[in-house]
């Protein structure tokens, strides 16, 4: 495993010190946002976490290295490389051994992260059950449960079905913990009609309900979902409409697997001439602070 396994010297240091460390996807680089602002925000993501004195691993596939933490012409080569593949959990196996490089998904990222002793993960947005009946559920909700590590997000895409993903959670007895919101977010949208089981008004209750949680023997993950900040939100009446096009594009060209949660980002961002890149920046920045605070006061 040390081998596949490859610590950059920051993390290993974190790692041996016993200091907060904060993961961090690498699909959201490679096929959730357009070059040059996957890069951009991958790097200013990494400042952010450090500005908080926490110590940032982005995890990714690097010619057949499971990276923990990536050097900054690591970032730039699978922001820019387009023959880099996604890889989520069950595709580690089938690139490691071809020596491939990928961006991992909250997937494959949970697993990684939770190898590695890492406890919280910050993203954009999870993915979830898609809409409609083709049987698509997101590999993120699955690892959410099996791997105890605290992921915070801006709630699912609104490209999912989110009754049917809250469902999911509850199911799978995955937490979902609202921070200052009762209501779970949307992503590109702060707030929506769905009612949260749990919220935290601050950092120092968010931290005590991770602690506890795995204090009891509840060894799964918990899924910290924090809104947009209001100023760059998109509200769901402009959304929408992006979406249901992107959707339809989506099915006239049969597209399925892997190649969806791409293809609807990369349309949505077409229809919205840019907006939806913008709001995407702006709350997964909003999330690394929050999870660079989490990573602090869990110590
Ligand atoms: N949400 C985004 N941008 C992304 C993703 C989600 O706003 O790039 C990525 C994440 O890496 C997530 C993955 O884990 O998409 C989900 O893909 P799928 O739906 O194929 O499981
Ligand atoms: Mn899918």
């Amino acid at each position: 495993m040390q081998t596949i396994f490859e610590y950059s010297p920051a993390v290993k240091h974190a790692l041996e010190n016993k200091q907060p460390i904060l993961a961090l996807e690498s699909t959201i680089i490679t096929h959730g946002m357009p070059y040059p602002e996957n890069y951009q925000t991958a790097t200013a993501l990494e400042q952010i976490t450090r500005d908080h004195h926490v110590t940032p691993a982005t995890i990714a596939l690097i010619k057949g290295k499971i990276k923990i933490g990536l050097s900054t012409e690591e970032l730039n080569y699978l922001a820019q490389d387009k023959s880099v593949a996604k890889a989520s959990r069950r595709d580690l196996g089938f690139m490691v051994s071809q020596k491939m490089s990928a961006g991992t998904t909250v997937a494959a990222t949970l697993y990684c992260a939770a190898n590695a002793g890492i406890k919280v993960f910050a993203t954009g947005g999870i993915g979830g059950v898609h809409r409609g009946d083709n049987g698509d559920v997101s590999a993120d909700l699955i690892e959410l449960a099996r791997n105890p590590v605290a992921v915070v997000c801006a709630g699912a895409k609104a490209i999912l079905d989110l009754p049917r993903t809250l469902e999911y959670l509850e199911t799978h007895s995955i937490p979902i913990i609202g921070y200052r919101t009762q209501v779970l977010p949307a992503f590109y949208t702060d707030n929506t009609d769905h009612v949260l089981p749990a919220t935290a008004n601050d950092v120092g209750i968010l931290s005590d309900i991770v602690k506890t949680h795995w204090q009891l023997g509840l060894a799964s993950g918990l899924l910290i979902v924090n809104p947009i900040p209001a100023a760059e939100a998109i509200s769901r009446s402009e959304i929408e409409p992006a979406i249901h096009s992107a959707l339809e594009k989506a099915q006239q060209q049969n597209l399925s697997g892997k190649a969806l949660t791409p293809f609807l980002l990369s349309e949505v961002a077409k229809i919205t001439q840019g907006k939806s890149v913008k709001a995407n920046i702006a709350l997964i920045k909003n999330n690394v602070l929050l999870g660079a605070k989490l990573a602090n006061s869990l110590g």
